[in-house]
């Protein structure tokens, strides 16, 4: 397969630059934006034409109310730096893809719902915000390149939506698919790649309370670099799997294969809970760099929220659980 001598590029370790390589990164993208430091991130995008994007058409529902039950011990990371310092593959395999992410129409959005459901469905995404409970969230974020980040984000619980969805008993597992759309999303002509990205969670996890699906960020709807208009928060599992710009979510009684998994299911695989004790194949998990204070700390099992989500793995042990 013609990804093999492209992996070093796309899995670049993220512990084999330095903090102050990325910080130059950041500051030259925000330059290049024309964002003085601590000014709002990025300006409404300039093409919101034929009716606007999702953000401005939902703007009225920010913000919502923080639920006090997810708050954390760690400060927020700056909205200055999470929003331009992003994973996002469709707009280029590294960092900086915050300006190119901008192209992304998000109206309409129509997500499709549908599978082993009772009646298969599509919405838009601006009917599905506006009938799901909206809430804010602080949430920890670990990525499997071993850097973390703390955002705010605003969402409704996944168990929302499997009400709203109505899933049958045959359902064991849901997947998730962002959109494919190689003229505005440039890295999606890459071709080696196993576009669209697929992410998925057994009906257990969707089920939990952590599990989040994130309309917004920063008491503001989501910016496109985020992964607008609709993306995942799993914030037990490894990065790769809160899955950005959703536009189909398939229940199903076979287990997904993800994108990651596709690419190197030795590396990447589906259950991916965050574990320090387990490295991946190419590097330590043990500690997590902190983005913006460049600060090292050790990584937790579970990312810290084993109290909420350790039981849904019981009578698992023999499977890859950590990766
Ligand atoms: N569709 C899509 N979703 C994605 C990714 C991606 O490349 N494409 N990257 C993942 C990875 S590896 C991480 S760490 C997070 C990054 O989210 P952030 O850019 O909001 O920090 O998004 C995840 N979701
Ligand atoms: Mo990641």
């Amino acid at each position: 397969m013609p990804a093999i001598h492209r992996r070093p590029r796309w899995a670049l370790a993220e512990s084999q630059s330095t903090p102050e390589a990325a910080f130059e990164g950041r500051r030259a993208l925000l330059k290049g934006l024309g964002v003085v430091a601590g000014a709002a991130v990025l300006p409404p995008s300039g093409r919101a034409q034929d009716g606007g994007d999702a953000a401005a058409r939902t703007a009225g529902l920010y913000p919502a109310s923080r639920n006090a039950a997810y708050t954390i011990d760690r400060p927020l990371t700056p909205e200055e730096v999470s929003s331009a310092y992003n994973n996002f593959y469709e707009f280029g395999s590294h960092k900086q893809i915050a300006r190119a992410a901008q192209a992304l129409a998000t109206h309409p959005w129509d997500i499709a719902i549908d599978g082993l459901v009772e009646k298969p469905l599509t919405i838009g995404f601006e009917d599905l915000v506006r009938k799901m409970p909206l809430e804010e969230r602080l949430y920890r974020h670990r990525c499997v390149e071993a850097w973390s980040m703390t955002v705010p984000w605003t969402g409704f619980p996944l168990s929302a939506l499997l009400a709203f969805a109505k899933p049958t008993s045959a359902a064991r597992y849901v997947r998730f698919e962002t959109f494919n759309d190689p003229g505005v999303a440039g890295g999606q002509k890459q071709v080696w790649y196993p576009w669209p990205y697929v992410e998925g969670v057994t009906m257990e996890e969707a089920a939990n309370d952590l599990a989040f699906l994130v309309t917004g960020a920063y008491s503001k709807p989501l910016a496109k670099q985020f992964g607008a208009p609709l993306r995942l928060a799993l914030p037990w599992k490894y990065g790769f799997k809160s899955i950005k710009s959703i536009r189909r979510i398939t229940f199903t009684d076979e287990q997904p294969v993800s994108f990651w998994e596709e690419i190197a299911a030795g590396e990447y695989g589906f259950w991916a809970n965050v574990n320090p004790e387990v490295p991946h194949p190419r590097w330590s998990q043990a500690e997590e760099r902190v983005l913006h204070t460049g600060e090292t700390v050790p990584t937790q099992l579970f990312n810290g929220y084993g109290p909420e989500v350790a039981a849904l793995y019981a009578g698992r042990e023999d499977e890859a659980l950590y990766r």
